[in-house]
């Protein structure tokens, strides 16, 4: 293991004591056909753990060389193709620098419209809070012949959709959106390209006269101003399609953060920078790589597993650090405070940040998923933890940073797998590096200074009560956390339901099971989120936004379960004990979320409404566990 790379996992572990045994499931289950072998090829030279070394040292001496381009800059916006609101944004094949190495380039895919080619990560869709736009993405991974591009990572075929035989499947998703459900751009709302084939969940809705090539989604905008990205969320290759480059930013404005700024309470136009922050492996030439090699299995894999197949991994860590795409990059910055919209789009990895001269340049979280936050807070020694799929709305002030010289380094805390795993290596726990200059204008009014503001309460943004808004009345599902293995005996986190009666705990289910959960339209509901696993999950819901009510600490004993398809489950037994008092979240995430981190061996209790009817997805944003199988229905109606 070269000493530039975080320590894969190699054994399952429970939080909770394993009884010996396996207990049939006693609630009915409906058996779900097998997946068989899949038709989606992938390119299967690409696997490895770690980057090629004399590479990484290539592009580790290179660091912070990079300049960082601004997401949320003119240049890094999309313009519309038609009017004022009508986009139309195609997934395609590029080549892109992102190592900074001099004759190394990297295929990467990449969202383009009229204006560009691919770019990685794709450019950022801007709208008005309430202002509807019109987006056709059209899938264009062929060749100049119209011919299907194989995928640029290795394919697991034992357990992608196997429905398409015209290419790789893409299913766009815009998460944080609340709007329709057919504009969702769920797991089985696919496109092979060019649209020759979709998946069962596009309906007539999505599809628009004169695009055919296209799948149409509105996005109402009905939110308040906040960070959202979109990304492949494809059903099994979202790991693959996002370790590829499909994702990029998509940023909502509202008249309460116009006034923040003009007010000059929060930093605006250049001094607002969009951080992407996501980890890569490379080979030799600078091409992606992604562990998937059968013999880096956690569990030795059975004969009958295909041959030469890549199987999928528990997760999936790269040693290189991109921001906005480009490894290890630095900015220029002037001495004040700047605002930063901080994304984790990694695939398995988690970041806790903080800077090399904390107490000179404190950091300060003004805003979360969905939204600001009453205040600011400040963010303490231990540093921010950012989950995958989280956003973090972030000030840094840099006013005083000349007091201890002009670079101040952006650095990773957080173990590999978190919370529990080892800690990152020199090369994971450098993110990038800010060059203080020296100011362009001298008259940087001192309100942007302050932390005293009242970021809420007025231009139509309430302020966020203290209560997390559910009742003693308030209906409560409990979804259970567990770690099974599937036929392979490979690790197959998965969601499920605990019942402490007995009467309908189910234990983990696979995402092809039935949907347990099904609100009531305009209903509130608290969900409880029991991790019975080793490691923290960052739990997506698609349509809602939600406040964290609290975590506690419970123990409790599981025991194993016979799934179909010859998995191994796990049951929480009734009886599970909290123990100890329920924590408030952090100060730090009590906005809006829409994600939410999941700790090991406990509790973690949201509050939300369902306000639009159909079908949706809540799963584990840790690609690797979405796709293999911790990802489940909800059904609103
Ligand atoms: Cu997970």
């Amino acid at each position: 293991m070269p000493d530039h790379a975080d320590t894969p996992r190699t054994s399952r572990r429970h939080f909770l004591r394993c009884t010996a045994g396996t207990a049939a499931v006693t609630a009915s289950l409906s058996f779900a056909p097998g997946r068989a072998l899949a038709a989606v090829q992938g390119t299967n030279s690409r696997w490895a753990v770690t980057s090629d070394p004399a590479l990484w040292q290539q592009a580790w001496a290179r660091r912070f060389t990079n300049v960082l381009p601004n997401p949320l800059a003119a240049a890094g916006l999309y313009k519309p193709t038609v009017g004022a609101s009508d986009y139309t944004i195609g997934a395609g094949q590029a080549t892109a620098d992102v190592l900074g190495v001099p004759g190394i380039t990297t295929t990467i895919w990449g969202y383009a419209n009229q204006e560009t080619g691919p770019t990685f990560p794709g450019r950022t869709l801007q709208a008005s809070k309430g202002v509807p736009i019109t987006v056709h993405w059209v899938n264009r991974l062929v060749n100049a012949s119209g011919q299907a591009l194989p995928h640029l990572l290795p394919v697991d075929q034992t357990m992608t959709i196997q429905t398409p035989t015209t290419g790789v499947p893409l299913a766009v998703h815009h998460h944080g959106s609340n709007s329709a459900a057919e504009f969702d751009g769920g797991p089985d709302q696919w496109a092979t390209p060019l649209r020759r084939q979709t998946g069962p969940g596009i309906n007539g809705n999505a599809v628009q006269v004169g695009t055919a090539e296209a799948i149409t989604y509105v996005y109402d905008n009905n939110q308040e101003a906040s960070l959202h990205w979109y990304h492949d969320h494809a059903e099994s290759l979202t790991g693959v399609n996002v370790q590829a480059g499909l994702a990029g930013l998509y940023v909502v404005r509202d008249a309460n953060e116009k006034a923040l700024q003009t007010g000059w309470k929060i930093p605006a136009a250049k001094h607002e920078v969009a951080l992407v922050l996501q980890d890569r492996t490379f080979d030799a030439q600078g091409q992606f790589v992604y562990s998937a090699n059968p013999a880096n299995s956690p569990t030795p894999l059975p004969g009958n597993f295909p041959a030469n197949s890549p199987s999928h991994m528990p997760e999936v860590f790269g040693d290189v650090i991109l921001v906005n795409g480009k490894a290890w990059p630095s900015l220029s910055v002037e001495p004040r405070p700047y605002r930063f919209r901080i994304l984790n789009g990694s695939d398995s990895r988690f970041f806790t940040l903080k800077n090399s001269a904390p107490t000179w340049v404190p950091m300060h979280v003004i805003g979360n998923d969905l939204g600001f936050l009453n205040n600011p807070v400040a963010v303490g020694a231990a540093g921010l933890t950012i989950a995958p799929g989280e956003r973090y709305d972030v000030v840094i002030d840099f006013s005083w940073a000349l007091l201890v010289g002009l670079k101040v380094d952006l650095l990773n805390s957080a173990p590999t797998p978190f919370p529990l795993g080892g800690p990152p290596s020199a090369g994971t726990a450098t993110v990038m590096r800010f060059n203080v200059g020296l100011l362009a204008n001298l008259l940087v009014p001192k309100s942007l200074m302050s932390t005293l503001h009242t970021l809420r309460g007025s231009n139509g943004t309430p302020v966020l009560a203290a209560s997390a808004g559910d009742t003693a009345a308030t209906p409560v599902r409990r979804i259970l956390l567990g770690e099974g293995t599937d036929e392979y005996g490979r690790i197959n986190p998965m969601l499920g339901v605990y019942d402490p009666t007995g009467a309908k705990n189910l234990g983990t289910q696979g995402f092809n099971d039935p949907a347990t959960e099904t609100p009531k339209l305009g209903s509130t509901e608290v969900w409880e989120f029991w991790n019975t696993t080793v490691d923290a999950h960052p739990v997506h819901l698609h349509l809602v936004k939600f406040r964290i009510k609290n975590r506690q600490a419970f123990t409790g004993t599981i025991q194993s379960t016979a799934m179909r398809n010859g998995w191994t489950g796990v049951q929480l037994q009734p009886g599970a004990t909290l123990s100890g008092a329920a924590v408030a979240p952090a100060a730090t995430e009590r906005g809006w979320k829409d994600t939410v981190l999941c700790p090991p061996g406990q509790v973690t209790r949201i509050v939300m409404a369902f306000d639009r009817p159909g079908k949706f997805v809540y799963h584990c944003h840790i690609l690797s566990h979405e796709d293999h199988d911790m990802m489940r229905w909800y059904q609103v109606a």
